[in-house]
């Protein structure tokens, strides 16, 4: 009941609903909807009331179905979300419903308790952050896969620098950087048979309003809030990344050079001296390249070029 009423104020945004109206469309008492609406004040819902009834004049900044759907103006992607308070992890959820979710689905928790990086490491995800996965479905074969992730990073690297004016640069193969610092990470997840790929989860997190000093690896990573020096709107965050997101995968079906080029514009890692660790081991060269598929081409010292599918880089001096 009270997420029909959280439902109703926010569609009345501004306007004033009697309480007697609320309980007799509802079938409820107004003891029961006063009940509601204490809960979602509890929440962060600030709604009046008075003897005209109820009214919520604002927005609050909750990653809430409605409210995220209600900033949004895209076509598939964001056109169903799943909003949790906390979830494990938003890729381990979406990869569940993947196989029978519609394109486009987003989930999305306002915290992870096992938030997941590549190859099983820890994603740190307290309140205050973006977290949300998005299900994609392009026509492309598994060997492409790694394009959904370089869409996705020109996503998020657009939508940071388009709101609030930062120099975003992308790592290879899925972090988004601020003055050389780790602000996002993206981990792209497929379900795939030998020669067609069912869906794609796309995770996006992105430490938005966090406090620098309570980020994993000392002084690497940053936020938005501590690179700015004030908060920003989660869901005008999230509704910016959607929106970016969808447009990039498009991109990716129609025009993928476009979307590699824009990679290879905003890269941090292209032209600079690399550590790269493999599978097969450690060595250092020079990243020269990025090819179509998303593997890093790498000239070490002696002139050999490297292609590098998968791996940890580190970024050493920036070469001359
Ligand atoms: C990533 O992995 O960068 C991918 C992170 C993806 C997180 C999103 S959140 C929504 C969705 N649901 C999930 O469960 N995951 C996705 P990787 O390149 O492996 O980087 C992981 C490393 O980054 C860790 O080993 C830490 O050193 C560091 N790290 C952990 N939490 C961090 C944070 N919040 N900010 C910056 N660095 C972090």
């Amino acid at each position: 009941m009270r997420e029909e009423i959280r439902k109703r104020m926010v569609q009345r945004l501004g306007l004033w609903t009697s309480g007697q109206e609320l309980a007799a469309s509802l079938g409820i008492s107004r003891a029961a909807v006063w009940k509601a609406v204490s809960s979602l004040r509890a929440e962060g819902y600030d709604i009046e009331a008075s003897r005209r009834g109820y009214r919520l004049s604002t927005i609050p900044d909750l990653l809430r179905e409605d409210i995220i759907k209600g900033g949004l103006d895209t076509k598939f992607v964001g056109r169903t979300v799943i909003a949790h308070p906390s979830l494990p992890s938003t890729n381990a959820e979406a990869k569940r419903i993947g196989p029978s979710a519609e394109e486009g689905t987003v989930v999305v928790a306002e915290v992870q308790t096992a938030g997941r990086g590549r190859m099983e490491r820890y994603w740190h995800s307290p309140r205050g952050g973006l977290w949300m996965s998005v299900i994609l479905k392009p026509k492309i074969p598994p060997s492409q896969a790694f394009r959904v992730n370089m869409a996705a990073s020109v996503a998020v690297a657009r939508a940071l620098g388009g709101l609030y004016d930062l120099d975003v640069r992308i790592k290879w193969p899925n972090d988004i950087m601020v003055r050389d610092k780790k602000i996002s990470g993206i981990l792209t997840e497929i379900g795939a048979d030998m020669d067609s790929l069912d869906y794609a989860v796309v995770g996006i997190g992105i430490n938005a309003n966090i406090d620098q000093r309570s980020l994993p690896e000392e002084g690497r990573a940053t936020s938005i809030s501590w690179e700015l020096g004030r908060e920003v709107l989660l869901v005008e965050l999230a509704s910016r990344v959607l929106t970016e997101l969808e447009r990039c995968s498009k991109e990716l079906a129609s025009s993928f050079d476009q979307v590699h080029l824009e990679w290879s514009q905003r890269s941090a890692t292209l032209g600079r001296r690399v550590r790269i660790t493999t599978r097969n081991g450690e060595f250092e060269g020079e990243a020269v390249d990025l090819d179509a598929d998303g593997a890093l081409l790498v000239e070490r010292d002696g002139g050999q070029i490297d292609r590098v599918v998968a791996g940890d880089c580190v970024h050493l001096r920036p070469s001359k």
